[in-house]
């Protein structure tokens, strides 16, 4: 048994995620967190909101209400939509909490005692109309890498290129609009990552494995030079972590904040303290998982997100931490996404397009979306969701497949042979065949596992139910039963008990699907297979199950034609 770490990105606190922000950290470090512990492994999996900066303020602003009110109710909306897609994260926190402020304090008064930190006056976009500097995303206008006319003042969403609000070209306030604008100078405190540019381009080095997109952008950076510059950890703003410490404001700070992007990454361990403080336990439970000396050097920790994330992830955060001189548990592996884009053009939070998470649950359960989700996820380059391919995922893999497979057995058991799972004869060489293939299909099923490879997951899981359906079809039961009624019944206690190991397996996919198959089969054990001819064996005859309801339902043309209309616009 070992510990696993699995952290998921940060949502951001400002509304609704849509499914291409879901693949792309949530959910993927959900079926890895189910995975791991489904083999028996230890694990700790942390999820927050990020609440703080321009994005909450802005988002606030717009519903009138105080920016805490709206993070502390959208919080618990975010909450309730993860709890629908079958999220598991054992603790999902909120980087407003005081576990963070402390942290993050903390973190930033050790990089200053290391010098790692420097008051630097700088020039920031003033609004006289406003009246108040526009950092970050109070700023929009056009990339100056790529042309995007909305890029945001911090980064440009179409590129990822990290900016400051002074390097958009025809900039503008995102709260009026106002175009006259000034260069004033303030003073900020920068983090010098450039000091720490060696140790973390050996730290990169040492790493085996990282996927190709996440050394690449790291790399990208590191040499380019653009995200090793010292950065701003400080802004102008009323809502975030006060820069201070102690409670003695830091010299010149007074009435600044930490840079959300500062705090956010910190709040996955303070997130983990909170898990603790929530469970009545004390610092050590929390800190085993963080701190090198205290237990976390045999924890292995994986970190899941969306390639925008990546620069923050591979270098801001460790040289926060690496810069603190604490012994802090620096991540193992990256795992990072490209972009799910939205029938023919791209799924967006700022212009409404796309299915968000709550629209997806008002169609359908949440298994439906995490199997194509997880299936199609864009790990080697952008995938596209589209109406048809969704019908033609659900219909044909969850309903045809499983679904089918599942009701057929079930449903001539009870006919021929009652409630119960039968008796029959011993295993004859055709079954043996498919234990056999069964064995060979898990160790693929489990290798692409170990290695996060999701969409060769999804497609060894679904060739373990096609092994199942292509043995029915060539025992056929159905026609056994009148010639060698033992050797059907036999049939049918191997297929009971398929269906208890697809529960078993499919469980990290489908979470809700695999538990409304063990209701059915009246059976808790939900022990990872090692032999598959031990596994098959678990339901003995005798044992009472009752047939469930549909697994899957199809999704219809007109269903499919009625939401591909409905979801053509914005949302408003
Ligand atoms: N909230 C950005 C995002 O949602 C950000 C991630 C923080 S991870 C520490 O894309
Ligand atoms: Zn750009």
């Amino acid at each position: 048994m070992a510990r696993f770490l699995i952290t998921s990105a940060l949502p951001y606190i400002n509304g609704i995620k849509h499914l291409g922000n879901l693949v792309g950290s949530q959910l993927p470090a959900d079926l890895h967190a189910r995975y791991m512990r489904a083999r028996g492994h230890e694990v700790m999996f942390i999820c927050a909101t990020d609440e703080h900066g321009t994005p909450a303020e802005l988002a606030a602003a717009r519903t009138g209400e105080p920016v805490a009110d709206y993070c502390a109710r959208m919080h618990a909306v975010q909450e309730g939509l993860a709890r629908g897609f079958g999220l598991s994260f054992d603790h999902f926190g909120r980087s407003s909490s005081p576990q963070n402020a402390a942290l993050t304090q903390h973190l930033a008064a050790r990089l200053g005692a290391a010098g790692l930190i420097e008051q630097v006056a700088e020039e920031q976009v003033y609004s006289p109309a406003d009246g108040r500097f526009l950092p970050d995303r109070y700023i929009t206008g056009t990339c100056p890498a790529c042309g995007y006319e909305n890029a945001r003042g911090d980064q440009c969403e179409n590129c990822t290129k990290q900016l400051d609000p002074t390097d958009l070209i025809n900039p503008r306030s995102a709260i009026s609009g106002a175009t006259n604008l000034e260069v004033r100078e303030t003073r900020h405190l920068f983090l010098r990552q450039s000091a720490l540019r060696e140790r973390l381009d050996a730290w990169i080095d040492r790493q085996s494995g990282w996927p190709v997109l996440t050394t690449s952008i790291a790399k990208k950076w590191l040499h380019d030079g653009d995200g090793l510059q010292d950065r701003g950890i400080t802004r102008d703003l009323d809502w975030g972590i006060p820069a201070q410490f102690d409670g003695a404001p830091w010299n010149g700070m007074e009435g600044k904040v930490f840079y959300v992007w500062f705090d956010a990454p910190i709040e996955y361990i303070a997130a983990t303290a909170e898990w603790a403080e929530a469970h009545g336990l004390p610092d050590a439970d929390w800190r085993r998982w963080w701190r090198t000396d205290e237990g976390a050097d045999d924890v292995r920790y994986i970190q899941f997100m969306g390639k925008d994330n990546v620069p923050f992830h591979t270098l801001g955060f460790p040289a926060t931490l690496m810069g603190s001189g604490e012994p802090w548990k620096l991540v193992d592996y990256i795992k990072s996404f490209n972009y799910l884009n939205y029938d023919g053009g791209q799924f967006s939070t700022s212009q409404g397009r796309g299915v968000f998470m709550d629209q997806a649950l008002e169609l359908l359960p949440g298994d439906y979306w995490r199997w194509w989700l997880l299936s199609h996820a864009p790990e080697s380059g952008d995938s596209e969701f589209t109406w048809e391919s969704f019908q033609a995922g659900v219909n044909k893999d969850l309903a045809d497949v499983l679904g089918n497979f599942v009701s057929r057995v079930t449903k001539f058991c009870r006919t021929r042979f009652g409630e119960t799972v039968p008796e029959g004869a011993a295993p004859d060489p055709r079954a043996q065949e498919l234990t056999a293939a069964l064995q060979a299909g898990l160790t693929r099923y489990e290798a692409a596992m170990d290695a996060i490879a999701i969409r060769r997951a999804a497609a060894e899981l679904r060739a373990l139910w096609v092994l199942g359906n292509e043995y029915l079809q060539d025992a056929a039961p159905w026609s056994t039963i009148k010639s060698d009624p033992d050797t059907a019944a036999m049939q049918i206690r191997m297929g009971l008990n398929l269906i208890r190991l697809y529960a078993v397996l499919s469980q990290p996919f489908l979470p809700d699907a695999a538990k409304r198959l063990m209701d059915a089969l009246d059976c808790n054990d939900w022990s990872w297979p090692e032999d598959i001819a031990a596994a098959l064996a678990t339901l003995p005859p005798g044992h009472a199950f009752t047939v469930p309801d549909t697994l899957f339902a199809k999704i219809t043309d007109d269903q499919r034609a009625d939401w591909a209309a409905r979801f053509a616009g914005t949302r408003s």
